[in-house]
């Protein structure tokens, strides 16, 4: 891409963000998400980082600002002025609880744990340091207590390992990796209070989860209402525990740049380095999978591996989990006709093996492409050496979204735009990309 044509695309993806921006945070879209959720902050951030470190710096605190006593951040917190979403604050049952930071509104499950990654972006490309060394004083503390929730309570076992228990905690909603476990869930009248989707008013239904998938994803909202929250009884009571490949990825890859951010404050890095090393383990033994060459989720309320080929499960080259066989046999599958050979005539990596049955161009996370996960594939495959893969997808995300706008998804297929317009992490992503040329 031209120069101009980069500075053109850069500009545009700006105006995105600032269409976005609600004066602390970032909405990830105007309409289908108008509140603040948690790792689309993340990868907003790091797109600020290259060009508003002020902007970087407050999109991560206004999260952490509504941080749970336990040390939980909520996948969502709501500016009830922003606009209609549902589920909104009400269908949680959490205004005035007082694990939730005072003045908070948030829901009750997680997202990815990409902020500790983010952060260290943010400081790395700071220009005014003195403010990035107050921001990282004040954020390191709450990082700290968001990995430290994750490892306690979300690994009863202590296998080194973290669970999800709501598919939107995998940031993958309507992924083929819940099929099997959401279809154990059988409703009888009455299970899942009446709602509205307010998603249909702005995305077309073929381009969006199931019925049958929201009624579960409302079923387990529930679920946790009547247990309160309380993260031990759901352990032993939620029929959805998944232990996921791209969550822990992240989770290892975040404790190793915790790690990192400790160095910069003259804590000890050590046992941070010690717990992402054990996640890397646990990875490696529990969810690699030699036939199909690739990683896989586990799902623990049915003790068995989920056989479904995700463009996440690939995402364990972002945490330097795999060593060079592995890593190897991860790029096969990669440069192969299930996902996206390289230099193919295709976009690039969809979510969904091309080969799988269901796989599906147009739905959500079952086929699409979408630019959060191949940001990920990009800088992992860089890290271990393919080179030229990894320039041939970093022109191929550019590429689409120069061609097809900033949307939340891609068609595989034919490159076309899904979802929503004037997504965030679709332009954030765009900037640090292309900043790095
Ligand atoms: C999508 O998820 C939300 C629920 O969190 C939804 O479908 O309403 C996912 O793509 C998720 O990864 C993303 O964080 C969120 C906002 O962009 O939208």
């Amino acid at each position: 891409m031209s120069a101009p044509d980069a500075a053109a695309l850069i500009a545009a993806a700006r105006r995105v963000l600032d269409g976005n921006w609600m004066g602390a945070a970032t909405k990830p879209a105007p309409r289908l998400y108008p509140h603040q959720w948690s790792w689309d902050s993340a990868f907003i951030a790091i797109g600020y980082a290259r060009y508003d470190q002020a902007r970087a710096e407050s999109e991560l605190r206004a999260l952490f600002a509504a941080q749970w006593s336990s040390g939980l951040v909520p996948q969502i917190v709501f500016h009830p002025a922003a606009g209609g979403y549902f589920p909104g604050p009400d269908a949680w049952g959490l205004r005035g609880d007082p694990r939730v930071s005072a003045g908070a509104l948030t829901s009750g499950i997680v997202q990815p744990p990409v902020h500790a990654t983010a952060a260290l972006h943010v400081v790395r490309h700071a220009r005014d340091t003195a403010a990035a060394r107050r921001f990282l004083e004040e954020l390191y503390p709450k990082l700290r207590a968001w990995h430290d929730y994750l490892h306690r309570e979300r690994d009863p076992r202590g296998e080194g390992l973290v669970f999800i228990r709501h598919p939107w905690e995998s940031g993958m909603d309507n992924s083929p990796l819940w099929d099997a476990a959401l279809g154990r869930i059988s409703l009888a009248p009455g299970d899942v209070p009446p709602y509205e989707r307010q998603d249909l008013g702005h995305v077309s239904a073929e381009q969006r989860p199931l019925g049958e998938d929201y009624d579960r994803y409302m079923y387990l909202v529930a679920l946790f209402q009547r247990h309160g929250y309380d993260e031990a009884a759901l352990a032993g009571a939620c029929p959805y525990l998944i232990q996921d490949v791209l969550f822990n990825s992240l989770l290892c890859r975040g404790d190793r740049d915790l790690a990192e951010l400790a160095r910069m404050l003259g804590e000890d890095p050590a046992p941070l380095e010690a717990r992402a090393r054990r996640t890397a383990d646990a990875i490696n033994a529990k969810l690699w999978d030699e036939g199909a060459g690739a990683y896989l989720d586990y799902d623990l309320a049915n003790d068995e591996p989920v056989p479904a080929l995700v463009s996440g499960g690939l995402a364990p080259l972002f945490a330097g989990v795999p060593d060079a066989a592995r890593a190897r046999r991860l790029y096969d599958l990669l440069d192969s006709p299930a996902f996206a050979p390289l230099g193919g005539p295709v976009a690039p990596v969809p979510s969904y093996s091309r080969l799988a049955e269901g796989y599906d161009p147009s739905r959500y996370w079952r086929g699409p492409v979408w630019v959060n996960v191949n940001w990920l594939l990009y800088h992992g495959l860089r890290d271990y050496g393919y080179a030229d893969y990894a320039a041939w997808l970093r022109e191929a995300i550019v590429g689409l979204v120069a061609a097809a706008g900033f949307r939340e998804y891609f068609n595989p297929e034919t490159g076309g735009g899904l979802g929503t317009d004037d997504f965030s992490w679709t332009a954030a992503l765009l900037i640090d990309l292309l900043a790095e040329a």
